[in-house]
């Protein structure tokens, strides 16, 4: 039977959001993943956050869980644990995540948690008409900060590589192949796998200009790397290094898979430990 990932829910998103793209981009990775025999469909499981980006859940033809605001992690984790042969990914915000449960994204980085998690990173709270999150820049004027934020925005990168994160990219959603091929990757890593992407919120704050004109593939183009199935970024050998280069410089920000090593996982240690010695 043909993979059928859509649904006949109504799809909710403003009109030309990159939310769209970033679901056209999953449902591409997911059938390359079915494709060559490296997922069963029936064994993957897409939780969501609340947000904008949680509608996601709604839109993708695969089992989900939505949790509660800033809890996808936790969630997927018991997900994982209670069965280690699913396959376990997350979608969630720049507040869900990294504003309402950044606690959780620091243990899943330290544990090396068997889960996949993408971050809609809009720089805002979108659903609720787009208050500060931790994304924002600094001086940042919204409902709850009439005056401008004080804070300069999360380097998400920097904390959760030294935390001990075994694979961390960033990707665009307005490149689709790039951000399908990205998805592919971060889904074939054994371990806790995170993935920023940039997505800009039209309706809120509209960055998108902003970013086109900014972001470049780290490696180069990423198009070509896409239809040759590769997914080879030549990543940083130690995690100080992959802090450098994810580092946004200025004007330009950097795109691509900057680390991705092998650990052994929370889950297999979890059951290794409850073997009688
Ligand atoms: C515990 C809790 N706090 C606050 C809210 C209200 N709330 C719902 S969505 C949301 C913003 C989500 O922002 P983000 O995670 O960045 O997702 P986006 O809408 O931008 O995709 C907030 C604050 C909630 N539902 N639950």
């Amino acid at each position: 039977m043909p993979l059928n990932l859509s649904t006949k829910a109504k799809i909710t998103w403003c009109p030309g959001c990159p939310n769209s793209q970033i679901l056209v981009a999953f449902r591409q990775a997911i059938e390359s993943l079915v494709a060559d025999g490296s997922l069963k469909i029936e064994n993957l499981v897409a939780g969501a956050g609340i947000g904008c980006h949680g509608k996601i859940s709604d839109y993708l033809n695969v089992n989900t869980f939505t949790a509660l605001h800033g809890r996808v992690i936790p969630a997927m984790t018991g997900i994982k644990c209670a069965n280690p042969h699913l396959t376990v990914i997350g979608m969630s915000g720049d507040g869900d995540s990294y504003s309402e449960g950044l606690e959780h994204l620091i243990a899943a980085a330290r544990r090396n948690s068997d889960i996949k998690l993408f971050i809609h990173d809009n720089q805002v709270f979108a659903l609720t008409t787009g208050q500060a999150s931790a994304m924002s820049p600094k001086g940042f004027k919204s409902k709850t900060t009439p005056a401008g934020t004080t804070e300069e925005p999360f380097d998400a990168f920097a904390v959760l590589l030294s935390a001990g994160a075994t694979f961390v990219a960033r990707t665009y959603a307005g490149d689709i192949a790039g951000t399908k091929r990205v998805i592919e990757a971060a889904i074939r890593h054994k371990g806790f796998s995170f993935t920023e992407i940039i997505q800009p919120c039209i309706t809120f704050f509209d960055t998108r200009d902003y970013f086109k004109e900014r972001v470049f593939w780290r490696d180069g183009d990423t198009s070509e790397k896409s239809a040759a199935g590769s997914t080879s970024d030549s990543p940083a050998t130690n995690p100080d290094e992959a802090i450098k280069l994810s580092r946004k410089d200025g004007e330009k920000i950097p795109l691509g898979i900057f680390y991705n090593v092998e650990k052994p996982t929370f889950e297999e240690q979890l059951i290794n430990n409850q073997q009688p010695k």
